[in-house]
């Protein structure tokens, strides 16, 4: 066999396992060998069954996405799954570790499916922008009823192996793998079962109304759950077809949209996100460093910031020392982790003795000398320079040699801050995002001084709290923060040029967004930009343009949603808030003193701005090399701004749009603000090489 497929006989049961480490992805030598494999045995007189195997940590995880955008190369797996059905001897795939998208697709073609109790089974192919591609539409809703298949697909999340059982999509929970399987066939042997081939079951899948029905509710919920995506609506449309068509049609119908769907922008930006999230861990410090010990963490600061970060930890299985500065502060901080885990038993997502294993872990004081022998400390104080050095300063005195000091410092400059200890080497910054145990994005803020191996052990730290870490290097703001200052600005601009700041939350919202930029100042509180305003005034180039408007809300009081009042009006605890008159006014005066004359903006134009300035100022972080690559910005504004997924982020939608379409944008832009609008020295290199942001991500 190739070294992709190996075949190996066990008495009258031929075992084909497939190779192809990491995840045994189904690239083109696994789909030869698997043919081959698969031949070979059904000619062979003395064998009665076959088992179908993955090798390593997983039955395969889906076909191979490196392969997609390149000519289609035989054989095709669903040649290969129809191939599967068709052999008169029972095939009988074992499944464990991930057994998805294509993966999954050979299990529902064989004869019978047995899971190890851990194994996870899904479609995920949405989340690629994509429908399955190799019979999964037309073969799971005739094991587990269309109404289940549709949500396993539409979501794309997968089940366990219990569940599976339950559905009626696997025949049997194993607890090993290799001798499970074996007993299971030379129980089918003996007992001669008959042959069931999924394509030609119809016993879920006769109620012809009733489904029509089902699938015509479930599209409506998908088109409002997964807003402007295409796959989930196409999902539902192979359904429909498979209620009036024979099996190979359905096929048919199933393999043109999977075709067609390859060649969106919506997959493109969803493969595109995929190898982006992964490459962000791919860094240079790490090629010659390890993580140094990471046993025990400190965390200073038991605010929002303070206490996510501890459960984030927590839930990595790190024992956590938590210290304030009083033992008011303190229980403030206790309350808030026991907050978040009190939900957690109350939801059923964690019992109440898994909690109690939990707090054995955790270490509360208002001693800062109890951080002498952890390995890691995470300050999340004020956001006040001041105040952060006092903290390192005792850090410095406190921390044992080889310590790493951490700031969770969403803008300021941590060279400043290591400057005044004396071990720069042990500084970095972690910037989390709100709430920590929850928000996947990592930033991971490298300065000037730092050691590579304390870089290794802030990617090694996301690794463990399961996080997407991204390198940044030192500016104010880092890589998201800087970028949504320019954009935030140029909404303001527009607002003050004549949008309300209502007409600017539905153009982005429409975009993709989960809400727009004044929705999202309300939310994370108005008083955060406004102090970061204040901080910045001194040093602010006055030739910038300037808009009061936010100032003239916070002189009011008016901090979003924790005030009841913000842009939106949140009263009676309305979250979703109301447009407010008054706001209005604000701006209409803040206008005449000016004398500026409102201009119209349609919501093409909001866009086109807002994402010029996302873009052009994402340019310069590359330029300027505070992120390692275009797709380091994509994963940042992807994970941590709500950036749509489908679209890839903002320098994949700039590929998209066109380079060539955002410069000539900005240049028109550039007539009324020249400052603000000049465009990135990098979008004007590439478009005059003819090159786009992807040609710098290899
Ligand atoms: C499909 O099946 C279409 C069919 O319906 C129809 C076909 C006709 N291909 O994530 P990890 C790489 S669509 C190629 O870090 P984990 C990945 O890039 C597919 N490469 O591991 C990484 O490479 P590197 C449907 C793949 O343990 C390395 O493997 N399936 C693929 O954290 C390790 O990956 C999916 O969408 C692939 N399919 O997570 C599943 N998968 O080391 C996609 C992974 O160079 N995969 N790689 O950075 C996953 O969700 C996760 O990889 C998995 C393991 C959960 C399996």
């Amino acid at each position: 066999m190739t070294e992709k497929i190996n075949l190996v006989y066990h008495g009258n049961i031929a075992i084909i396992t497939i190779c192809n480490p990491p995840v045994n992805a189904l690239s083109v030598e696994v789909r030869k060998g698997l043919l081959d494999a698969l031949k070979k045995t059904e000619k062979k007189e003395s064998i009665d069954a076959i088992i179908l195997k993955g090798s390593g940590k997983t039955f395969p995880a889906g076909a191979d996405i490196k392969e997609f955008g390149l000519p289609p190369q035989k054989p095709d797996l669903p040649t290969i799954n129809d191939y599967i059905e068709s052999i008169n001897k029972p095939v009988i795939c074992a499944l464990h570790g991930n057994t998805l998208g294509g993966g999954l697709e050979i299990a529902l073609a064989c004869h019978y499916r047995i899971a190890h109790y851990k194994t996870k089974l899904g479609l995920p192919e949405v989340s690629l922008g994509l429908i399955p591609g190799a019979g999964g539409t037309q073969r799971l809703p005739r094991l587990i009823g269309i109404p289940e298949a549709y949500k396993m697909m539409a979501s794309g999340l997968p089940i366990n192996a219990d569940k599976a059982l339950k559905l009626g999509l696997i025949n049997k929970v194993i607890q090993d793998i290799d001798e499970g399987s074996i007993q299971f066939t030379i129980n089918l042997i003996e007992n001669k079962e008959k042959l069931t081939k999924t394509k030609d079951r119809d016993d879920l899948i006769n109620n012809v109304n009733e489904d029509k029905k089902n699938i015509i509710e479930l599209k409506y919920n998908f088109k409002k759950q997964y807003r402007n995506q295409l796959a989930p609506q196409k999902i539902g449309d192979c359904l429909e077809k498979l209620l009036h068509s024979s099996f190979e049609e359905g096929q048919n119908f199933e393999r043109k949209t999977f075709f067609e769907l390859l060649k969106t922008e919506q997959s493109k930006s969803f493969i595109h996100a995929f190898f982006a999230e992964r490459k962000s861990s791919k860094i240079p410090e790490i090629k010659s460093a390890h993580p140094r010990n990471l046993n025990t963490l400190g965390v200073i600061g038991g605010g929002t910031m303070g206490s996510g970060i501890t459960i984030a930890a927590l839930n990595a299985g790190i024992p956590v020392t938590m210290v304030e500065r009083d033992q008011n502060s303190l229980d403030k901080g206790i309350k808030n982790v026991e907050k978040i885990y009190n939900r957690d038993i109350e939801k059923g997502r964690l019992s109440s003795a898994q909690v109690e294993e939990i707090y054995s872990r955790f270490t509360k004081t208002t001693d800062f000398e109890a951080l002498s022998s952890v390995d890691m400390v995470i300050e999340a104080v004020f956001e006040e320079m001041n105040v952060k050095k006092q903290v390192f300063k005792i850090l410095d005195k406190v921390l044992k040699k080889g310590g790493i000091l951490a700031s969770n410092t969403s803008y300021l400059d941590i060279n400043e801050l290591a400057s005044i200890t004396s071990r720069p080497q042990d500084v970095i910054g972690l910037h989390f995002f709100s709430p920590a145990n929850i928000m996947r994005l990592l930033e991971i803020v490298v300065p000037s001084k730092v050691a590579n191996d304390v870089v290794a052990t802030g990617f090694y730290l996301a690794k463990l709290m399961k996080k997407i870490p991204v390198r940044a290097s030192v500016c104010d703001g880092f890589i998201g923060n800087r970028i949504l200052n320019k954009y935030g600005d140029c909404a303001y601009f527009m607002m003050e040029d004549g949008a309300t700041p209502y007409e600017i939350d539905r153009a982005i919202f429409e975009f993709g967004y989960p809400m727009g930029p004044f929705q999202m100042f309300d939310l994370a509180g108005g008083d955060i930009g406004w102090a970061m305003r204040k901080r910045l005034e001194p040093i602010r180039n006055k030739n910038n343009r300037y808009v009061h408007i936010p100032d003239k809300l916070c002189e009011k009081g008016w901090f979003g949603q924790k005030t009841g009042r913000g842009f939106y009006r949140y009263d009676k605890g309305n979250r979703k808030g109301d447009e407010d008159p008054e706001v209005l006014e604000i701006i209409k005066l803040e206008r005449q003193k000016k004398g500026l004359t409102p201009i119209k903006f349609t919501q093409e134009e909001i866009i086109k701005r807002y994402l010029a300035a996302m873009i052009n100022e994402a340019a310069d972080v590359v330029y300027e090399k505070i992120a390692l690559r275009p797709s380091d910005v994509d994963v940042t504004k992807l994970y941590g701004y709500g950036f749509p997924r489908y679209r890839g982020g903002p320098m994949r939608y700039a590929d998209s749009y066109g380079l060539n379409n955002v410069l000539s944008d900005l240049k028109r832009f550039q007539k009324e603000d020249p400052l603000f609008w000049k465009p990135s020295e990098l979008i004007i290199n590439l478009v005059q090489k003819g090159d786009n942001f992807e040609s710098l991500n290899s």
